[in-house]
């Protein structure tokens, strides 16, 4: 460690892992987002809340800038360290530390992944619900900085409903035990939801509690092609009326095309506009007939064109990749991302404005639409044409992005719904949120982060 305040720091925390080998910092200075170039001082690696707490308190001594960094899955730039900040990575923080079978909670550390956090849930014949694709690599101390969605929503709400108190390190390098795992706690305000979903501006989560829940009966996968979006909308009010949904996700045939060819088998013979992967409780026979008398109905009312039932564990996974594999085969393609979100009712009005505006504006872009309708939550991904360089597509697609906040207002919806603010929707925080509410925002942020150490530039 040559930087003077890298030796100070590594002789008070003798037990932090630090580096500044040019690969980890390469490596942990990015998330998904490729758009800025990784620049962190150094990687730290603590492994107990007091190195988290040292760690923060060296921060403030010195003005150094901490970004919270868990897997890195991110989409907005709340995890990308450009300018010589300290990455706090909660790796070596990944263990299960607690169960307790009365309360049917779980208490983590933050650098535990979700999937090891629903397989844990599992052990204990329990579920944490919270799912999307990226559950093997992010971790829970991410989704909870980000109140990550998902592809469960729909049933279960967001992250921000299992998360039954959090051990949090703020800006001064306090540790704060917020809400004890109470289920009642009317004790003021709930500083605890306020962490959730800060992304990482506030302070660093430590430790959660997580509320299980019972699984759900066993369910069936259903795959549905649809003729266009006003039939889809109907198909998903029939199908909350008659079955007992745990999903109800779409995609165009732009997004199938791409995740056909990146090795997903083809569903049907033909193509159409709109797919649905919808799953719903399936328990017994009553449950079966109700299914396929939904499937019948949507069929003879043209709503539907055709549709595959998965017949076992095997063919769900198969018509679940379709949806949970289009990032990735979007991935090579490196997108433009847009997360937004609109009240469910008005998905058809708003999604008809967008692309006529984007069919004039952009007819060379191929633009991919998918994501949780059930939730009001679509992505809009531009794929960059090839001929094009990087900073003439961002900046091309910010133009996009001004369309899109202008159609927002007018429905009334949000310029990110999961993925968070970031770096990359900051410039338009202001489209969704009254200057009122930004300065208490900022005020907030001063309480917590006085020096403005914790990842700074994200978000405000
Ligand atoms: C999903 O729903 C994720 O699959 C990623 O939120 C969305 O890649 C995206 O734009
Ligand atoms: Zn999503």
């Amino acid at each position: 460690m040559t930087d003077p305040r890298l030796s100070e720091l590594a002789r008070q925390l003798p037990a932090l892992k630090l580096s500044t080998d040019p690969g980890d910092l390469e490596h942990h200075g990015r998330d998904w987002t490729r758009r800025w170039a990784p620049a962190p001082l150094a990687i730290a690696w603590p492994s107990s809340i007091e190195d988290v707490q040292g760690v923060v308190r060296w921060a403030n001594a010195h003005g150094v800038g901490i970004v919270p960094s868990g897997g890195r899955t991110g989409l907005s730039g709340g995890a990308v360290a450009a300018h010589g900040e300290l990455v706090v990575s909660l790796d070596r923080m990944n263990r299960v530390l607690a169960f307790d079978p009365i309360d049917r909670i779980l208490t983590v550390q933050p650098g535990i992944a979700l999937e090891a956090v629903q397989n844990a849930a599992q052990e204990q014949g329990l579920l944490y619900p919270v799912s999307f694709a990226a559950r093997g690599s992010c971790q829970i101390g991410g989704n909870i900085a980000t109140n990550a969605g998902g592809i469960r929503v729909i049933r279960y709400g967001n992250t921000r409903q299992w998360v039954a108190g959090l051990k949090v390190v703020t800006g001064t390098g306090e540790l704060l035990d917020l809400n004890r795992g109470l289920i009642k706690n009317a004790s003021g305000y709930d500083l605890r939801h306020l962490v959730i979903g800060s992304e990482g501006t506030l302070g660093i989560v430590v430790e959660a509690t997580l509320t299980l829940t019972s699984p759900p009966p066993a369910s069936q996968v259903m795959l549905l092609a649809v003729p266009a979006m006003d039939a889809l909308m109907k198909v998903f009010a029939e199908a909350r009326h008659r079955l007992r949904l745990e999903a109800f996700e779409f995609f165009t045939d732009r997004a199938l095309h791409h995740v056909l060819a990146h090795g997903a088998q083809r569903p049907f013979d033909d193509t159409h506009p709109f797919y649905v992967v919808t799953e719903f409780d399936a328990a017994d026979e009553q449950a079966e007939a109700d299914a396929l008398a939904f499937f019948g109905l949507c069929m003879d009312e043209g709503w539907v064109a055709d549709g595959a039932i998965a017949a076992n564990e095997a063919q769900a996974a198969a018509l679940w990749r379709l949806r949970e594999g289009i990032t990735e085969s979007l991935a090579p393609h490196k997108p433009y991302k847009n997360d937004v979100s609109v009240r469910i009712s008005a998905v058809p009005a708003f999604m008809a404005e967008m692309e006529a505006l984007l069919a004039e504006g952009y007819p060379h872009f191929d633009v991919v639409w998918f994501g949780h309708i059930g939730d009001g939550n679509l992505h809009i991904n531009v794929l960059k044409p090839t001929d094009l360089d990087n900073a003439t597509f961002v900046a091309q697609c910010e133009h996009v992005t001004a369309l899109l906040v202008d159609t927002l207002a007018r429905h009334g919806g949000s310029i990110s719904a999961e993925h968070g603010i970031g770096l990359v929707k900051k410039p338009w925080l202001g489209s969704v949120r009254s200057d009122a509410e930004i300065a208490l925002m900022r005020g907030i942020k001063a309480v917590w982060d006085p020096r403005g150490i914790m990842n700074p530039g994200k978000l405000l």
